[in-house]
């Protein structure tokens, strides 16, 4: 850093950066590499993020509160409305914006949608080509598409472009500084020792959801809620009550699969993952629930936190 700090004496510098961009490509992945722990769920299922995440990184230049947002997608009911509506209410309030796209696939619709929005914002704009690692075909349509929208729009922002690899962590240190020299000085938001301010219930059903995801295809994961009903904390063993909503009876055989292997193996997986978070061991009891057409009921995707 070349800049003396001459107010604030503390450790520099402090701001929040919104991650945002298309679903599917990779900001949940960039953000874990970015903290170098696990602090949201990664699938390749659209719209696996589905609350704001808040991500946060203390090193020695300060402190960047990352937000993690559901990716903007073409919306499909009432979910998808209010996770695009979270989505976009997300950048507003924040330091600098990182739009995240996949540079080894073309220019979709929704990116064109967000080149529309960051030309009128006045905040400083970082966009990553992500997914490098599988070539960067792509990178030259973006950019086009981009100088296209900002002559149409007359604006005159100028975002810093990075090419990056979240799955690899190339480009990962050349984009931290990038967005360090763009928040402001100012002492830290949050304590230098947490990570997420993510509760803890909607971190533990995020985590059983991100296993389910891996195993159910097609349609099935968006039918999918899961909803944690306690946590019974003991020294040496948490015990939780997780809800596993599913919106027809068909459905619920597929999520508890033959014999109760694919249950089974989410439990397992996701009792192993929850240790290595917290430390602590785990034993998950998975109740499954028929509760029909919760994504339209706006009650039940309030007490989810999705709207
Ligand atoms: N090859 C490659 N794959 C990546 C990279 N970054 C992410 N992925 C994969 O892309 C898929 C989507 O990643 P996520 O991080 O869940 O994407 P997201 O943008 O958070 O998606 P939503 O939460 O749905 O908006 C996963 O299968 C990742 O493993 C990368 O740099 N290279
Ligand atoms: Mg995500």
């Amino acid at each position: 850093m070349t800049e003396e700090h001459t107010e604030f004496t503390g450790s520099g510098r402090a701001g929040i950066v919104a991650i945002v961009g298309r679903t599917n490509v990779g900001k949940s992945t960039l953000v874990n590499h970015l903290l170098g722990e696990k602090v949201s769920i990664v699938s390749d299922t659209v719209q696996t993020t589905r609350n704001l995440i808040r991500a946060i990184l203390t090193e020695e230049r300060g402190q960047m509160v990352f937000l993690d947002t559901p990716g903007v997608h073409k919306a499909q009911g009432e979910l998808g409305k209010n996770l695009n509506k979270a989505a976009r209410s997300a950048v507003q309030g924040v330091d600098a914006i990182l739009l995240v796209l996949d540079g080894s696939s073309k220019p979709e619709l929704e990116d064109d949608g967000w080149f529309r929005r960051i030309c009128r914002e006045e905040v400083p704009c970082i966009i990553a080509l992500n997914k490098s690692d599988r070539g960067t075909n792509f990178v030259n349509a973006y950019q086009a598409l981009w100088e296209e929208i900002k002559a149409e729009k007359e604006s005159a922002v100028q975002p810093v472009w990075a090419s990056v690899s979240a799955l690899q962590g190339t480009g990962m240190a050349g984009l931290l500084d990038t967005l360090f020299g763009h928040i402001p000085e100012g002492p830290p938001l949050f304590p230098d020792d947490i990570l997420t301010d993510y509760p803890r219930k909607l971190n533990i059903a995020d985590v059983v959801r991100e296993k389910f995801f891996h195993r159910l295809e097609k349609e099935l994961p968006h039918a999918l809620a899961i909803w944690v009903e306690d946590i019974d904390e003991q020294e040496k063993k948490w015990t939780v009550d997780v809800s596993v909503m599913v919106e027809r009876h068909s459905q619920k055989g597929i999520v508890i699969g033959e014999k109760g292997r694919l249950i089974k193996w989410v439990r397992e997986q996701a009792e192993k993952e929850l240790y290595e978070m917290y430390g602590v061991r785990f034993k998950l009891n998975l109740w499954v629930k028929v509760e029909k057409n919760w994504r339209k009921n706006f009650w039940i995707l309030k007490k989810l936190g999705y709207a």
